[in-house]
C-alpha cells in the first residue's frame, strides 16, 4: 500500500480520537447552518457539546430519505449556494429525486476517497481507466473520474451505452481497469463476444463494480468471462458516492470503510437499536468531514455487517459485508422473507442458466406470486425446448429447497431479458401499480 498509509492502518484508538473530533466539529457545524438539523437536535433534547465519546453519537437523531425529500431541493445544504461548486441527484423510484451538494473542498475529498478506492482495488497511475458509470446527475461517472485523475491514472470517459463502440475502444485503446456496473460488465463481455472479441485479448486486470446488488457467484461469473479480479465497491449520493467503501484486490472479501471520513453504524432495521459487530442490520452513516452536505446519522436501507478485524492486506479500516439488499426491496412471498440477490445465488450456483434474470411480482386474488425469468443460451435454448419444462420445475424446486419460498420459474430465450447500461432492473413489483 502507497496511498495513505497513514489513515488505512493506523490502530483503532488512533482512528477514534479522529472520529470523535471530526464528529463534534460537523455536529456543531450543522447545528449552526442547517434549521433541520439544530430543531432535530432540540427535539432530541442533545446540543453540541453534549458529544465528548463517540457512543454518544447514538444520542443523535437518525435522518432518513423523507427527510432529506422535505427539504427538496437545496435545503438540508450547510454552506451557502456560492461555495457549492457541483450538485449531483439520485433519481428516486418515485416522484423527486434526493438532490446533494458538494464544496470545492469536499470533490478534492471526494477524489482522494476514490483515488484511495481505485488504488485499494489494484490501481496504479500507470493504468487506463475505462470508465463506464454513467457521467451526469449520477455520481458514478464523475466520482470515478476525478479520482483516476487524482490516483494519475489515465482515463476514458466513454460513460454508459453505446456499447459496440466501447469494445472497439476497449481493444484499440488497452484500458487495463474496467469501472461500471456488474451488470453492465456482463453486457460487455456479451456484446464483445458477439463482435468475435476475447477478454483473453483485452488488457483488463481489475473491474471495479458496485452501484446494484451482486452475489458472490456473479464475481466468480464475472472474473471467468471478463478474465480480472473483480472488486465491489459501495457508496450513495446521500454520503458523497462511490468510495465509501471498496474491496481491497489482495483479500476481495469485505469492503474496507473510510472511516476517516464517515462513521458507520449497523442497526436493527425495525426497532433502531444499534447492532454489535457482526450481526446483519441497516447501514447508518455520519458523515464527519463533508463541508456542503453533511449527513448526520443517515439510514441507508442498504443491509450489510461489519467487521472489526484488520485484513490481511494490512488496513486496520473495519469491513461491511457485500449488500445483503436493501431492507425495501425484501420480498415477502405468502410469508416468506426473501432477497433479489438470494435468488440470483441459487440461479448461478445450478451453473447451467445465464446470468441475466428478472424477478415479477404480482398479486393473485389475496396471495402475492414471484415469477423468476431466467434466461437460457442459445444451445440450451433449442436443445431443450422440449424438456423446458421440467428444467422449469426443477429450479423451482431448487429455490424452493434453499430458500423455502414458492416460485414459478419462466424460462426464456436468450436477449429475453432486458440488458442494462447502469442500475439493473431486477423487480418488476405489479403489486405496487
Ligand atoms: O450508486 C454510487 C455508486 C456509484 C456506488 C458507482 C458504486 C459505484 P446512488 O445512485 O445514490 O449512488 O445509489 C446508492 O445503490 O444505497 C445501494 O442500495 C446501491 N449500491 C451502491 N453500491 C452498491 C454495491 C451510487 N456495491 C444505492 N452493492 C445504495 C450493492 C449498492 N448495492
Amino acid at each position: 500500500m502507497i496511498f495513505n498509509e497513514e489513515f488505512e492502518t493506523m490502530p483503532r484508538e488512533a482512528l477514534e480520537a479522529i472520529q470523535l473530533r471530526r464528529l463534534q466539529a460537523t455536529a456543531a457545524r450543522v447545528y449552526n447552518t442547517v434549521p433541520f438539523y439544530r430543531r432535530r437536535f432540540e427535539e432530541a433534547g442533545v446540543s453540541p457539546d453534549s458529544i465528548r465519546t463517540l457512543a454518544d453519537l447514538q444520542r443523535l437523531p437518525f435522518t432518513t430519505k423523507a427527510d432529506l425529500r422535505d427539504n427538496y431541493p437545496f435545503g438540508m445544504f450547510a454552506v451557502p449556494m456560492d461555495s457549492v461548486t457541483r450538485i449531483h441527484a439520485s433519481s428516486g423510484t418515485t416522484g423527486k429525486p434526493t438532490v446533494v451538494g458538494y464544496t470545492a473542498r469536499d470533490v478534492q475529498t471526494w477524489a482522494e476517497l476514490m483515488a484511495r478506492s481505485l488504488m485499494a482495488a489494484g490501481a496504479r497511475k500507470d493504468d487506463i481507466v475505462h470508465n463506464a458509470y454513467g457521467y451526469g446527475l449520477f455520481t458514478g461517472g464523475l466520482g470515478v473520474h476525478y479520482g483516476a485523475e487524482r490516483l494519475g491514472a489515465s482515463v476514458i470517459p466513454i460513460s454508459g451505452g453505446n456499447t459496440r463502440r466501447q469494445v472497439m475502444i476497449m481493444k484499440d485503446f488497452g484500458p487495463t481497469i474496467l469501472t461500471c456496473t456488474p451488470s453492465y460488465a456482463l453486457h460487455l463481455a456479451e456484446v464483445a463476444h458477439e463482435m468475435g472479441v476475447s477478454f483473453q485479448e483485452l488488457k483488463f486486470k481489475a473491474g471495479i463494480f458496485g452501484a446494484e446488488p451482486w452475489s458472490e457467484t456473479m464475481r466468480r461469473e464475472i472474473e471467468r468471462t471478463l478474465n480480472l479480479k473483480a472488486m465491489d465497491i459501495y457508496g450513495l449520493s446521500e454520503v458523497m458516492g462511490p468510495g465509501v467503501a471498496v474491496e481491497c484486490i489482495e483479500a476481495q472479501n469485505g469492503l474496507h470503510l473510510f472511516e476517516d471520513h464517515f462513521i458507520a453504524e449497523i442497526i436493527h432495521p425495525k426497532t433502531g437499536a444499534p447492532q454489535p459487530y457482526g450481526t446483519p442490520g441497516e447501514l447508518v452513516f455520519t458523515s464527519i468531514t463533508k463541508e456542503a452536505f453533511p449527513v448526520i446519522r443517515y439510514r441507508t436501507r442498504d443491509l450489510s455487517v461489519l467487521h472489526p478485524e484488520p485484513c490481511r492486506c494490512g488496513r486496520t479500516l473495519a469491513r461491511m459485508g457485500r449488500i445483503q439488499g436493501r431492507s425495501d426491496d425484501m420480498l415477502i412471498i405468502r410469508g416468506v422473507n426473501v432477497f433479489p440477490s438470494q435468488i440470483e445465488s441459487v440461479i448461478m450456483e445450478s451453473g447451467r442458466f445465464e446470468p441475466h434474470y428478472q424477478l415479477v411480482v404480482d398479486r393473485i386474488g389475496t396471495l402475492d406470486q414471484l415469477t423468476v425469468r431466467v434466461e437460457v443460451n442459445e444451445a440450451m435454448f433449442s436443445d431443450a425446448i422440449k424438456n423446458l419444462q421440467s428444467i422449469e420445475r426443477e429450479l423451482e424446486r431448487t429455490i424452493r429447497e434453499t430458500l423455502g419460498v414458492t416460485t414459478r420459474v419462466k424460462l426464456v430465450e436468450p436477449k429475453g431479458i432486458q440488458r442494462s447500461e447502469g442500475k439493473a432492473v431486477r423487480v418488476i413489483d405489479n403489486r405496487k401499480l
